[in-house]
């Protein structure tokens, strides 16, 4: 088989329009633009305005290709497009060969009759969404009302992001293109359609089999043959066998006896096989990890329970949600989302959900997440919206999920699959659902309930399927229970609850919650002038898309601490709290282990620099709540709970095997004098949360309660410790004295050291980079004690950086 690409440089131009721009592909008009210096860049203060106009009109995509003599005899020619964006008319030398609907899939398209030997002219015209949109007819003339927040009427219309047309954390910028790679493809023999891979394990021994199927043409000739080759994790080990092709189907079974098993991080290795595939003229390469992964829904004493279940063994799925990583989708590199995935294990996460209101993202993802021990909670792409289900519509959907499922099925950590986000306890208890015709809900059981499982089922009979995150039974009963499936828990926040609350409730799943904050000074110093510098100007409140967000971030600040005294002291304080909402929430969800088996909080990146419930902002700067997730997502993570006169510690094991906690409980003063202090080491077997002691709050206290506070010091059998902090009256109610911090920094070749000492207690320390990025071994540090605290930076900045550091704490903020 030959492969021409026809990634690389094309020519872009408004149809109508005389000036045309060059434009890479995979790219857009955004990132055509955007490199041409045509438009302001959109995330520049309000630019996205005008951005969002420029999708009213139709745009034009050429380049031209060489097919040689040999080539163009080749018995087939397919022109393969990965992802066109999205109302796609195809050109070659002037025919059209197609028209596209749907840039969630992957469109394969005979091109013989249209090319020729020698140059070739293709041209791609992207047809406006907002057009299509606001012209488009019901199939049944019904009315659609609801329109998500921050998002555009009508983008439920057509099969792309929904989220490109703005979302309560990103700007409404549908942009245009092609945003994957594009090729033709010419062959002689059989090409390989799919493969499927089958494990079975008995016994310790897995037995893999491995079925290829050839295209339909080539099958139906005689004499194909496949080869398939299984290269052990460390390369030392291969085994190849071949098999006739019989209907165009080759099945090939492996036993391996000792097989290395696939762990997600934290309960193991992540070791890959690769399989090589080959036929004739075609070859694929896959990389899969032997493992079971299901969720298990057994009935116990509560209702029934809802969690990842990996070569038997039952985890806590701790994570957040993933969204897409940009608006111009051509910027998200591997490198990028590589990094982002790092983050995520850094922070001891092993489980992300990627959201249903996006992409599916590329293959790159996946292997990354195979290769990090990463499990993926798969969203299929339909969030919060009513659809409506024509014959058409129903097909589309089928075909694109058809090309994921066979896409995506392979992989390790490939946890679970979801019919969309939000959408069945939308029609239950929604007002923006109500009022809508009721034959919207029998659309709504088809595509999820009866299309989508059905397609599934036919490309991946493995995989557990849920119908609707959250939901409960499906089919619109007791969406909301919290003891069956999955639970959105937003009252905190959206609701406005104290974040207490989270221990009002026993969740078997918590695939939602979440608590918004600023981005970092740096980041909105990048999209602002110094006179936008405001929460409430126009320019903050643009990049702040859920319209009562600042009220309720006011709010919470008011429940907990004093009014900062600038707008840089409200931005940190922000994310302060964040970390503090998120953490109240795990740390519960983690006491309660066996009941609750998953906590993945809304959201952990941006696609845009903005104030959200995002964790590492948009320039991948980690924001408090980041840090805080390294803690209250390790696989040991140490809990204080600070209640009815009593201080509590607890531990959560997250682990196979049984470890040891040290604990050191002490009641101080801001001043650092001990009014009690005792001292706990236990055994917390494998797997458990357990109770590790409970000290009383001494009755020296009483009196001097705002100037009192009680530290938690974990030590755990790697000699790990971290300092865990809650004062005895509000934060705002404390007396702080003000801090004299040292900060000394070293610089050493491999890493800055910064040893941090303060004279009085200085909650929420922070440390920030004057110049460049990185991440630090800790922030947002409680400093406690006279003692010395020794905060790394390793030589991952990125930018110019002589490791200077700008210190506070919170006393700082007033
Ligand atoms: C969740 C998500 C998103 C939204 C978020 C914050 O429920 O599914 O729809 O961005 O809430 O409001």
């Amino acid at each position: 088989m030959k492969t021409i690409d026809l990634c690389g440089i094309w020519s872009l131009r408004a149809v109508g329009e005389d000036t045309s721009f060059p434009v890479t592909v995979p790219g857009s008009v955004l990132s055509c633009y955007i490199e041409n210096g045509v438009i302001d860049d959109p995330f520049y203060r309000d630019n996205e305005y005008a951005a969002n106009e420029l999708f009213w009109k139709d745009y034009e995509f050429t380049r031209s290709f060489e097919v040689t003599e040999t080539d163009f005899g080749r018995k087939k020619i397919e022109l393969v497009c990965f992802g066109l964006d999205t109302l796609c008319d195809i050109y070659i030398n002037g025919q059209k060969i197609a028209e596209t609907d749907n840039m969630h899939r992957t469109y394969i398209f005979d091109v013989k009759k249209y090319v020729k030997a020698g140059e070739n002219l293709i041209r791609i015209v992207c047809r406006s969404v907002h057009r299509f949109r606001t012209e488009y007819e019901d199939s049944r003339g019904r009315e659609i009302h609801n329109v998500q927040e921050g998002g555009t009427k009508g983008n439920e219309y057509i099969r792309k992001a929904h989220s490109m047309f703005g979302w309560d954390w990103g700007p409404a910028i549908p942009d245009a293109g092609i945003w994957r790679n594009i090729e033709v493809r010419c062959s002689d023999g059989a090409v390989i359609d799919e493969v499927i891979f089958h494990q079975e394990h008995r016994s310790g021994a897995v037995v893999l089999k491995v079925d290829a199927r050839l295209s339909d043409a080539d099958s139906m000739e005689a004499n194909r043959k496949v080869s398939v080759t299984v290269i052990s994790p460390d390369g030392r080990q291969t085994r190849s066998a071949c098999a006739a092709a019989e209907n165009g189907c080759a099945q090939l079974a492996f036993d391996i006896a000792e097989p290395e098993l696939w762990w997600p991080a934290g309960l193991g290795e992540h070791p890959l096989y690769t399989v090589k595939v080959a036929s004739d003229d075609d070859e694929k390469e896959y990389r899969i990890g032997l493992r079971t992964l299901t969720v298990s829904q057994y009935k116990d004493e509560w209702g029934s329970e809802f969690c990842f279940i990996v070569n038997g063994v039952k985890f806590f799925a701790m994570g957040a949600n993933y969204i897409p990583e940009d608006v111009v989708y051509s910027r998200i590199t591997p490198d990028r989302t590589r990094k982002l995935i790092e983050d995520a294990v850094r922070a001891n996460y092993n489980t992300l959900r990627v959201w249903g209101g996006g992409y599916y993202p590329w293959d790159e993802f996946y292997d990354i997440c195979d290769e990090l021990g990463v499990v993926v909670w798969q969203d299929f792409m339909f969030a919060c919206n009513v659809y409506d289900v024509s014959e058409h519509f129903a097909e589309n959907v089928a075909a694109e999920v058809r090309d994921n499922v066979r896409r995506l099925r392979h992989h390790a950590s490939l946890g679970l699959w979801c019919g969309n986000n939000e959408i069945e306890s939308a029609w239950v208890g929604w007002d923006s659902f109500k009022g809508h015709d009721e034959s919207f809900i029998d659309d709504y059981l088809h595509l999820f309930e009866d299309v989508i499982p059905k397609t599934l089922r036919e490309n991946d009979d493995v995989t557990f399927y849920w119908p609707s995150s959250p939901s409960s039974y499906g089919t619109f009963k007791d969406t909301e229970n919290e003891n069956v499936g999955d639970i959105h828990y937003w009252k905190v926040w959206h609701g406005f609850l104290p974040f207490d609350d989270y221990r009002k409730h026993f969740f078997r799943f918590c695939s939602e919650f979440g608590f918004q904050s600023f981005p970092l000074e740096k980041t909105v110093e990048a999209y602002t002038l110094p006179e936008d510098r405001n929460v409430f100007s126009e320019v903050m409140e643009s990049h702040q898309k859920n319209s009562s967000a600042n009220g309720k971030i006011l709010a919470y600040l008011a429940q907990n601490f004093l009014y900062p005294k600038d707008f840089s002291s409200l931005l940190y304080v922000s994310q302060i709290l964040q970390a503090m909402a998120m953490k109240t929430g795990v740390e519960h969800f983690r006491r309660n282990r066996g009941r609750c088996m998953g906590a993945l909080y809304w959201q952990i990146n941006d696609n845009w620099p903005v104030a959200s419930w995002a964790s590492i902002d948009y320039y991948g700067r980690w924001k408090a709540c980041q840090y805080y997730a390294a803690d209250f997502y390790a696989p040991l993570a140490g809990s204080l709970l600070v209640e009815n006169d009593k201080a509590a510690v607890w531990t959560a094991n997250e682990g196979k095997s049984e470890r040891t906690m040290k604990v050191i409980v002490r009641v101080k003063t801001i001043d650092f004098s001990i009014l009690a202090q005792e001292s706990f080491e236990k055994t917390v077997p494998a797997f458990s949360s357990v109770l590790i002691g409970e000290v009383a709050i001494p009755d020296t206290v009483r009196g001097r309660e705002s100037e009192c506070f009680v530290e938690a010091i974990f030590t755990d059998d790697s000699g790990r410790s971290r300092t865990e902090v809650t004062p005895i009256k509000l934060y705002k109610h404390m007396k702080l004295a003000k801090p004299n911090i040292s900060c000394e920094m070293t610089e050493y070749e491999d890493r800055y050291e910064y040893r941090l000492r303060s004279d009085s207690f200085a909650p929420f320390t922070e440390l920030v980079l004057k110049n460049g990025d990185g991440i630090f071994s800790e922030n947002y540090i409680h400093l406690t004690g006279d003692e010395h605290r020794v905060i790394l930076m390793k030589s991952d900045i990125t930018g110019e950086s002589d490791g200077e550091v700008t210190v506070r704490s919170l006393r700082d903020t007033y």
